[in-house]
């Protein structure tokens, strides 16, 4: 079936118009090392997506609570289940060519705090914040976030929480039904020698913007 690059591009821009997409690097491509999210702070609307891309290492995105950090946020309210992306190991990914992905949607405007749940990477500060809103409570900011996962006596994922979803997700993006967020896994081809840090979307975008210029 065939056709028209002007039908390909309105579908293209038809998708792409549909919901804003915000990448977030998770450590580095150049620097195994880095234990971030970047950017880790990002303002997002209702019904934008998250796309985390993890570029190196074996990571987690994990949700909690402003006022506990490195703790899965079904550890402290009742029958919440939270965000979980499973342990990704880039490594085996990228063997086959590919970035593994986690994207989730935000189905509101209140703050969501994570981290990554490895080893003692939320007590060294891998941790971000979608929606901070220190215009309510000044406190509630990522650097007061940050400082006390410093301070975290211990560095939890869902599944080890007594009554958590023990589903590790080894598997990559194992997650169950979220409270803010819907989630599904993907992974993204590794362009040879290029660092990725554009969205898949952004590339629809440049297709559809080249389609539409036949
Ligand atoms: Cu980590």
């Amino acid at each position: 079936m065939q056709y028209s690059a002007g039908v390909i591009a309105t579908a293209l821009l038809g998708l792409a118009s549909a919901q804003k997409v915000h990448v977030v690097s998770v450590s580095s491509q150049t620097d195994k090392t880095l234990l971030a999210f970047t950017p880790n702070n990002i303002k997002a609307d209702a019904g934008d997506m998250i796309q985390f891309q993890f570029l190196n290492g074996n990571h987690s995105v994990v949700q909690s609570n402003f006022d506990n950090p490195c703790t899965p946020i079904q550890a402290l309210v009742a029958n919440a289940t939270g965000m979980f992306s499973g342990y990704m190991d880039v490594a085996a990914s990228v063997s086959a060519g590919n970035f593994p992905t986690y994207t989730v949607e935000v189905k509101d405007e209140k703050p969501l705090w994570l981290y990554c749940s490895q080893g003692k990477h939320c007590q060294a500060g891998m941790v971000m914040v979608v929606n901070e809103n220190t215009a309510a409570n000044a406190t509630r900011s990522l650097d007061n976030y940050k400082a006390a996962a410093a301070n975290a006596a211990a560095n939890l994922d869902p599944s080890k929480i007594e009554g958590g979803d023990a589903s590790d997700g080894t598997t990559g993006g194992t997650t169950s039904a979220i409270p803010t967020a819907s989630a599904t896994s993907t992974s993204i081809p590794i362009a040879p020698g290029n660092i990725v840090t554009v969205s898949a979307w952004t590339g629809l975008l440049s297709i559809a913007a080249a389609l539409a210029l036949l």
